[in-house]
């Protein structure tokens, strides 16, 4: 496998696993299981949100349905890690796509990927009241504790 193929973007790969019926991240109207991206326009709460070896802190998030959250998100931690939002059964068949692919790189609205004390931000708005969390599929991260709830009522 080349790097280009390696590289190829989470996205790109979604959009190929969807076809092969395993929807995952986005569904075929293209939305996202835990909310829309938000909009910069509109007033957001922010709220900072730390990557450690191997967890998240804040680990439990609760937001009121339709409020838009500007997620400050720093890497504290030594190696890459990820912050990617969506329903557990989700980021589950995500993380089966990406131990297969795990140099997969995520830069989308519902997540991102940051090296060791990078940060950087996701703002998203909780349009849907639910548990949902947000989770480090680089392969075994997630068993290692990486995962956080956003409880939206
Ligand atoms: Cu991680």
């Amino acid at each position: 496998m080349n790097k280009t193929q390696r590289y190829i973007s989470c996205g790109v790969m979604l959009a190929a696993m969807a076809y092969s019926a395993a929807a995952v991240a986005h569904d075929k109207h293209g939305g996202y299981s835990a909310g829309e991206p938000g909009d910069p326009k509109k007033p957001a709460r922010e709220i900072v949100v730390s990557m450690n070896e191997m967890d998240y802190s804040p680990a439990v998030i609760e937001v009121r349905r339709g409020e838009q959250i500007r997620f400050v998100i720093r890497n504290a931690g030594t190696e890459a890690h990820e912050f990617l939002l969506a329903t557990t059964a989700e980021n589950l068949k995500h993380g089966e796509a990406m131990k297969k692919n795990p140099d997969m790189e995520h830069d989308e609205p519902n997540g991102l990927r940051l090296a060791a004390k990078k940060s950087g931000e996701i703002l998203w708005k909780f349009s849907k009241a639910g548990t949902f969390e947000y989770s480090c599929l680089i392969p075994t991260h997630r068993e290692l504790g990486m995962t956080g709830k956003v409880i939206v009522k």
